[in-house]
């Protein structure tokens, strides 16, 4: 995934046609576009292939299965075009090392905490723990929180140089450029910039708080 911006846009929109206008108003503003079960059920899995004409697409199903299901969901996955998968770390080493050998060439990205406040109950405490599984596994990064920069830098000592991508920018309350200094590569951003009166203005305006850190 190129590293440009430092923007990722999560594509929660459920209209698929605005989804598909979007992506192509953004697409030199952002490094990827993350698409989750929201468009995935309106639009069907076609959609991952067709926004691949348009950029990198991360499909984020949250894996969270026994290896032989997580193997088939993320052939799938990249199959149809995606790039990277987001999968769940706490279903353990077993899914996730046959997540990383599913993905092949593709990256799979780890989720450790998650950014809602429902995240500090069950994720949080083991966060730096699924970390430590997820660089024994091969991941290519990890999703941390821009809600909460404090816990952001504690799942990047663990990564070393591998990629995180923090989600929590805009609606939920985060800071691009605080997620940046605590260790984020890439921010991830969704209504901010779909649900915006102008996504393109409001992707640019992202891009331009990120480039100091790119
Ligand atoms: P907005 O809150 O609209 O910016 O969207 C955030 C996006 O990031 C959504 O697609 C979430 O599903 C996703 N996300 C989180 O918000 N928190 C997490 O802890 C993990 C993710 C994710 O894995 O992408």
């Amino acid at each position: 995934m190129r590293r440009d911006t430092g923007l990722i846009l999560a594509l929660d929109e459920t209209d698929a046609a605005k989804a598909m206008m979007v992506a192509e108003a953004v697409a030199d503003k952002v490094d990827a576009v993350k698409v989750n079960w929201p468009l995935i059920l309106s639009a069907g899995p076609e959609v991952i292939t067709r926004l691949s004409a348009v950029s990198d697409v991360i499909c984020d199903l949250k894996v969270a299965d026994i290896p032989n299901t997580a193997r088939l969901i993320v052939e799938g996955a990249v199959s149809r075009g995606a790039s990277a998968v987001i999968v769940h770390a706490f279903t353990g080493e077993d899914s996730m090392r046959e997540a990383v050998s599913a993905a092949g060439g593709a990256e799979v990205f780890a989720v450790t905490e998650m950014s809602h406040p429902g995240g500090r109950t069950f994720t949080a405490p083991h966060a730096e723990e699924m970390a430590e599984m997820g660089v024994r596994c091969g991941v290519a990064g990890f999703i941390a929180p821009a809600t909460r920069p404090d816990r952001l830098r504690a799942v990047r000592s663990i990564a070393g140089r591998l990629k995180i991508l923090s989600p929590g920018v805009g609606a939920q309350g985060g800071g691009a450029a605080s997620a940046m200094s605590a260790g984020a590569d890439y921010v991830i951003v969704g209504r901010a910039i779909y649900g915006a009166g102008d996504p393109a203005s409001a992707a640019s305006a992202f891009a331009d708080e990120l480039r100091p850190f790119i």
